[in-house]
């Protein structure tokens, strides 16, 4: 057996460091993962890991992953070289863009694509490559609501809150699950340890959830209706405003349109706001103060609060109230991080780079744009409808957008319909099938790994960097080099830019590929010792030539950046990748610390507390407030959920994962069980405006009567995929159900939660007890 290998599990974001050992396959010759473990030495996760990290192996080792370019000749997947696969899928986008126009190309980005360094320095260039609107991520089934939160307050897309979780003494945690999802927007190695310290410490923690789970179980919980967070959220500022405890502490003077945020939550007493939250006016009344009375308390709002009708404004009001509490910026609140990679800091100078919200539309239902891409909720849409602009053309890359955003079956009659497709993917699962080309790259050990994004978004400062485990086998390529592969056919025209690229690829070998642009990001960076040139040999002459090419832009200037990047003083340790390389179990760079007056972007250096986008949306959603009232017979709200051995879509075919009982269930409450005659096991058909599914039906007492509960990312009955082991627990997809047109009208923000759907027994009753019956007898 090997020594232990110190790296950081990249399957989630809490990054925890995990030591793997290897060791030869039967054959004498594979290398195989021989056991995983949580590494104790890890300053960030201290030993903690969780089921999931198991995948890492069953990744390295399915015989189901991709290793070779494949190409679909009439029903049948072909291997092809590199070389003509690069060919392919030039000639193919370029005939899609000749043939319909830039417009006509588009590009799906899922969420493993920030969960690789390589990936996540280099599919933006491509991106930038296409000159096309169309294009799209997971962000916008995801944390959006959030981003756009952090433009219009902060002034930058990734100036996020992240709560202090390690100091606070009261938190507010609304639709989250971190005991499955080991939490977003708060990156932390073993993030349940942390939040129990609270508690310990002698802090509280309410969950608002409208399934009582795994986290709420471990501390105090309400029930909240489906997207009555908005109504909760209103009327618990109202109360902090009517009864005078705001305080903006340490902001204050640094915040203005803190009247107007007053005026706009006037009318939500919390009497008026019972029967859309389910919450009674007394207890919002309570919590309010006793938050309002905490030394240091956060309210958190995640996945449940940004993807619901009332995601936008959801997530301004929870940030809304950590400032009006002197909660932001302050150890135990909502703060910003210094990571050794200052993503913030590195492109706060450019405006384009802070964000943007709102510049275009999309075409057919005219949805604002962010940051340069659309919702991904008008993708199938814009394949559908005929017309100038029709995308004709897609790229996916780490995605499986079939399974993961509202109303697959839809999309997936528009990938079908597509003059051509590549998808950059290790597996040919539900999306890719449709691809004419699969462009497979290494799997996650047999590249380096640093984590750029979860850094920028941890509860500490912390860098570590993983070197590549495995040699990657012969013949096969990273993300990174296909990517740029790909940004180089589509960018190279003339003789000039051909030369220019010639130089950016010499620049790029001497670098290393990602492991030196991370050396000279981390040495120029807050932690680092260079200031001025950083880069090794990259002439200016050749900065000011790549500036003037489009697709070669944004690189150059993020090289401009770096040189005038100057480390900030006091925290340069000398940082490098070869420093990490010494130090294989990480470094620990220190908690959060205030630090908001430097790093605000807003143009006059102030919170903006009641940006102008939100105000209309507020009085919107108190228009169209719930009454209460009783719902029909069999209509419900729908949610999702998450499990700890699960991972969206994309880990079901490791068997050490999904074996055990079946997961891909609807919970429902025994009372509404019971109205609508049915029992553990039975099916139920929901049924939404676009469709229906059929799924077996779990009893559970913790979820809200009205409200059912289907997780998502299942659903692999389609044909023509290869994932053996997820085929034999197909699963149905939740995502056949979600619908296009339901979103948070603001953002754009696909509603994946609190959808309105109809239920009924599948089968008639009597057939199924006949057949439960005759097994008990066998039995
Ligand atoms: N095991 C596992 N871990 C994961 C993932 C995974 O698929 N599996 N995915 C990863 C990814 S990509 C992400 S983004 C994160 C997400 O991490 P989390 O944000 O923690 O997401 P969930 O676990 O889905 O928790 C969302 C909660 O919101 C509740 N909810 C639903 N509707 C509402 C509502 O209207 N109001 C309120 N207050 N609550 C509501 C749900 O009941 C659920 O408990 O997890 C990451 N980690
Ligand atoms: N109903 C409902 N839908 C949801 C959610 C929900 O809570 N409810 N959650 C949403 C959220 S938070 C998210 S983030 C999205 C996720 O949506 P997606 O990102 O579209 O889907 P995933 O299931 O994560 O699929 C990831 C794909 O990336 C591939 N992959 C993995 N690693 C790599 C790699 O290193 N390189 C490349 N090239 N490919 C790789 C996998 O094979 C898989 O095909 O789903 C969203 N959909
Ligand atoms: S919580 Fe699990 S999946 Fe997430 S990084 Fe840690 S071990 Fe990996
Ligand atoms: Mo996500």
């Amino acid at each position: 057996m090997s020594q232990p290998h110190f790296r950081t599990c990249n399957l989630c974001e809490a990054m925890c460091g995990v030591a793997i050992t290897t060791g030869l396959d039967l054959d004498g010759e594979t290398p195989i993962v021989t056991s995983i473990k949580g590494d104790d030495a890890d300053p960030f996760s201290r030993g903690h890991v969780c089921a999931k990290t198991i995948g890492l192996k069953s990744l390295h080792e399915d015989p189901d992953r991709l290793r070779y370019p494949l190409k679909r000749v009439g029903g049948e997947w072909q291997e092809i070289s590199w070389d003509q696969a690069f060919d392919e899928v030039e000639q193919g986008i370029r005939r899609v863009q000749r043939e319909h126009g830039h417009h006509a190309m588009a590009f799906y980005a899922g969420n493993p694509t920030v969960h690789n360094l390589g990936a996540t320095l280099f599919a933006a260039p491509l991106m930038s490559a296409l000159h096309s609107r169309n294009k799209f991520s997971a962000t916008s089934v995801d944390q959006l609501p959030h981003m756009l939160a952090a433009l219009q307050m902060f002034g930058h897309q990734l100036m996020l809150p992240i709560p202090d979780i390690d100091n606070t003494d009261f938190m507010l945690m609304l639709g989250a699950n971190p005991a499955a999802s080991n939490g977003s927007l708060m990156s932390a190695g073993d993030p349940m340890g942390r939040l129990k310290k609270i508690t310990e410490r002698g802090g509280r923690l309410i969950v608002l959830d409208p399934r009582r789970t795994e986290t709420a179980k471990c501390f105090e919980h309400q029930f909240i209706k489906p997207a009555g967070d908005v109504y909760f959220l209103a009327a618990f500022l109202n109360v902090l405003f009517t009864d005078n405890v705001v305080s903006l502490g340490e902001l204050k003077g640094r915040v203005t349109g803190l009247e107007v945020l007053k005026a706009a939550v006037a009318a939500f007493e919390p009497e008026d706001v019972e029967a859309a939250t389910g919450i009674s006016a007394d207890w919002i009344r309570r919590t309010a103060h006793e938050f309002a009375a905490a030394e240091r308390a956060v309210c958190y709002g995640r996945m449940g609060v940004c993807t619901q009708p009332w995601g936008g404004v959801s997530a301004w009001l929870v940030n809304a109230i950590n400032v009006v509490t002197g909660n932001v910026d302050a150890p135990g609140g909502a703060m910003f991080t210094h990571p050794a990679v200052d993503l913030v800091g590195l492109t706060s100078s450019s405006p384009a780079l802070r964000g943007s919200f709102n510049r275009y539309r999309s075409r057919v239902r005219g949805l604002p744009e962010f940051n340069g891409e659309l919702p991904v909720a008008v993708m199938a849409e814009e394949m559908l409808t005929p017309g100038q602009g029709q995308i004709r053309g897609l790229i996916t890359h780490a995605g499986n957008p079939v399974l993961s955003t509202p109303n697959g079956r839809q999309l997936e009659e528009a990938l079908g319909g597509l003059d051509f497709m590549v998808s950059i993917d290790f597996y040919l699962n539900e999306t890719t099938r449709h691809a004419h080309i699969i462009l497979p790259p290494t799997g996650p050990l047999e590249h380096g790994h640093y984590d750029l994004l979860f850094n920028t978004i941890a509860v500490r400062n912390v860098a570590k960097y993983s070197p590549a485990l495995m040699e990657p086998a012969e013949n096969t390529r990273h993300d990174w080099q296909i990517l740029l592969e790909l940004t180089e056919r589509l960018s190279a025209n003339t003789p000039m830019e051909k030369a220019v690229w010639k130089r950016v690829r010499q620049v790029v070998d001497r670098l290393n590929g990602p492991e030196g642009i991370l050396d000279l990001m981390l040495q120029s960076g807050p932690y680092g010792h260079r200031a001025g040139n950083a880069l090794h040999g990259v002439s200016s002459t050749l900065l000011t030539l790549l500036e003037k090419l489009p697709p070669a832009r944004k690189l150059a200037r993020q090289f401009r950046q770096l040189q005038l990047a100057t480390p900030a003083s006091g925290k340069a340790i000398g940082l490098s990748v070869a420093m990490l390389k010494a130090n294989p179990h990480g470094l620990d760079l220190g908690p959060m610390e205030p630090g908001l007056r430097q790093r605000i972007c807003t143009p006059d250096g102030k919170v903006l507390l009641a940006p102008h986008i939100y105000l209309p949306e507020l009085e919107r959603a108190r228009q169209e407030m719930p009454q209460g009232g009783k719902a029909k017979k069999g209509e419900m709200l729908l949610i999702g959920r998450r499990h700890i051995r699960s991972n969206n879509s994309w880990l079901h075919n490791s068997l050490p994962l999904v074996k055990g009982k079946n997961r891909c269930t609807v919970m429902v409450n025994p009372a509404d069980a019971a109205a609508l005659k049915v029992q553990e096991g039975e099916e139920l058909r929901v049924t939404s405006r676009v469709g229906d599914i059929v799924i077996p039906v779990e009893l559970c007492e913790d979820i809200m009567p009205g409200v059912i509960s289907i997780p998502h990312g299942f659903g692999h009955h389609r044909e023509g995929t290869q994932l053996s082991i997820a085929e034999g627990r197909a699963g149905v997809s939740m995502n056949d159900i979600t619908d296009e047109q339901w979103l948070d009208s603001l953002s754009g923000t696909a509603a994946l939660n609190g959808i309105p759907v109809k239920v009924s027994l599948a089968n008639p009753p009597a057939k199924v007890k006949r057949v439960r019956k005759v097994k008990v007898e066998r039995v």
